[in-house]
């Protein structure tokens, strides 16, 4: 999973950044508009992943992962003349889903925080950069209909952008849309920005943290929506585990910024995770929620997926409350699932293939 920090200047971008993935990348009040964004892992804390390998002692422990992106800031206007950039356009295109940061604090360049402006004025950009995509799609159709080039496909095409087209300029994004796999394979390759699931970060000072409870609620109505203390917790991040807890309980926040922001990223983004076991290896895997047995193998290799025989199954809670994998057998509770299973979030899983 790769999410992509994005916001206006000064948002605290490149601090939520760092307070996530205990880096050291130089938090400026000055965007550095050629910079390149900055990339790191996340690992997702799992429990389930610490206890199953104090069971198999496994040579290798994998957690699922997620990769951070940190963008450079942009501008209001920014897209005014043709949409976003081809660089910003190609970094969206590998991200499953936004990450908006929002400015909860004074700053000295920017002035008196106003988050509710701030998030409209994101949206604004980003649903015009959506306008002029579908209007410079809409009039190269008209282009092709005067040279008689009418075909039903085109006009399929034609159709959901002008509904495309009126949703924008009502101001609701394409991801508010229900959209038809069709319709969803049709406009794929456009890179909709307001396409992407988005989740919203209010980055609040340390001394305003969690008395937000307002702005949270009619955030929230909109969008999921975590509350950062960015600053603060990049700070937190560079103490050691046992130390950083103690300054955590002091401001009231039970978890940490990389914890709430995944929890909210696989809420958003409707992922599980199931896992596997063994001597070799205990890991994570994030799929879909609905997500088949086939999909899940394929997840993990194209071979598994090409070669599927069946799936060996058992859950994380059947293993724990019986003990060992001999325990989950005998209580007959070990499946054999066909390719078609539904994978459960926690499923332990085993397949069988040959290629
Ligand atoms: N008080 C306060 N300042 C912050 C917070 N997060 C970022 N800042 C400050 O805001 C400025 C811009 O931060 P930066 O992370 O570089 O923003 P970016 O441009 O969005 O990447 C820096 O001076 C940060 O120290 C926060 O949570 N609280
Ligand atoms: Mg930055």
């Amino acid at each position: 999973m790769k999410i992509g920090l994005v916001g206006l200047p000064n948002s605290g971008k490149t601090t939520i950044f760092n307070a996530l993935t205990r880096s050291e990348a130089e938090v400026t009040s000055y965007a550095n508009q050629k910079a390149e964004p900055h990339i790191a892992v996340i690992e997702v804390a799992d429990e389930r992943i610490v206890h199953l390998t104090e069971m198999y002692h496994p040579k290798k422990t994998t957690y699922a992962a997620i990769e951070i992106v940190d963008f450079v800031g942009f501008t209001q206007g920014t897209s005014n003349n043709g949409g976003f950039s081809q660089s910003f356009v190609a970094l969206l295109k590998t991200l499953d889903a936004l990450a908006l940061v929002v400015r909860n604090y004074r700053d000295g360049l920017m002035g008196e925080p106003d988050p509710a402006r701030d998030v409209d004025t994101i949206l604004t950009e980003f649903i015009l950069s959506d306008l002029i995509i579908t209007e410079n799609r809409l009039s190269k159709i008209e282009e092709w209909y005067q040279r008689g080039k009418r075909t039903s496909e085109l006009e399929r095409e034609e159709k959901l952008l002008r509904r495309i087209e009126a949703e924008l300029n009502e101001y609701r994004p394409v991801r508010n849309m229900s959209l038809t796999k069709d319709e969803e394979s049709i406009i794929a390759g456009f890179q909709f920005v307001t396409h992407k699931p988005m989740l919203v970060i209010l980055n609040s000072d340390e001394k305003n943290f969690s008395t937000n409870k307002k702005l949270m609620e009619s955030l929230d109505k909109r969008f999921s929506t975590v509350e950062f203390a960015g600053k603060f917790e990049m700070e937190l991040s560079r103490l050691d585990d046992d130390e950083g807890a103690l300054f955590m309980a002091d401001m009231g926040i039970e978890e940490s910024a990389r914890d709430r922001l995944t929890r909210c990223a696989y809420e958003l983004l409707g992922y599980i995770s199931f896992l596997t076991v063994g001597t070799d290896e205990v890991r994570a895997w994030t799929i879909h929620s609905g997500d088949t047995a086939l999909q899940a193998a394929a997840t993990i290799h194209s071979d598994l997926a090409r070669g599927f025989i069946r799936a060996e199954c058992f859950s994380y809670a059947e293993l724990v409350e019986c003990g060992s994998e001999k325990g989950v057998r005998d209580q007959g509770w070990f499946r054999l699932e066909g390719k078609n299973y539904i994978v459960r979030d926690g499923d332990i899983l085993s397949i069988r293939f040959s290629v």
